[in-house]
């Protein structure tokens, strides 16, 4: 009989975040389809529903769900969470830090996501990436990193829940495999 106990549980990892934030992006960096030759991010098309794919992360086989982020598919993933929010271990964040539009509604989105995740994986890591530090990009200008931490940080210091974060680039590869605990 197989031993369930030393069974190793399979990683799943989740990448959350509005429309148009870079999520596809930042995996095809991660697993080659982007590389350092590649100058310019290549068009891309909006993620359907959660694309879900096998790569290797952290040295280990790693099942990763790539959320897309338009309304109609945050809006199905909230009203069935049980679907979507299980078994997690790590919860990547994506913020665009360019895209003042969309700024407060990644807010509301992120709480509603952490407050399911902490349901349905109460282990999992969150790990926030604001993404778009682009080197010709001025993140001082509008501050959309810091006013997104001062809106959710309350949420994440009154349960105690540790977190980490990174600034990324497709401009500079190597933010965004530190990220993820490549080299
Ligand atoms: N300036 C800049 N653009 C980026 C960066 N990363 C991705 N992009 C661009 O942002 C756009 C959206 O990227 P996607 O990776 O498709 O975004 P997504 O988060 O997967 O979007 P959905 O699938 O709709 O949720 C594309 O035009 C990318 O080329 C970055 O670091 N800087
Ligand atoms: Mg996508």
């Amino acid at each position: 009989m197989i031993n369930k106990e030393n069974e190793e549980q399979p990683i799943k990892l989740v990448i959350i975040g509005m429309e148009n934030a870079g999520k596809t992006t930042i995996l095809d960096v991660l697993t080659g389809k982007i590389n350092q030759e590649t100058n310019k991010p290549p068009s891309m098309n909006p993620t359907k529903g959660v694309d879900r794919s096998v790569v290797l992360f952290f040295e280990k086989e790693t099942k990763v769900w790539d959320f897309g982020g338009q309304e109609s598919f945050r809006n199905e993933y909230t009203s069935n969470p049980k679907k979507y929010f299980y078994s997690i271990s790590f919860f990547y964040y994506v913020v665009d830090i360019q895209d003042y539009y969309r700024l407060i509604q990644s807010v509301m989105y992120f709480k509603g996501i952490f407050n399911l995740i902490r349901k349905y994986s109460p282990e999992a890591k969150i790990i926030f990436l604001f993404h778009k530090m682009d080197p010709d990009y001025d993140p001082d200008e509008r501050n959309l990193k810091g006013k997104f931490l001062e809106k959710v940080e309350l949420d994440l210091k009154l349960e105690n829940i540790p977190y980490t974060m990174y600034d990324t680039t497709i401009f500079d590869i190597k933010t965004i495999k530190t990220a993820f605990g490549q080299e």
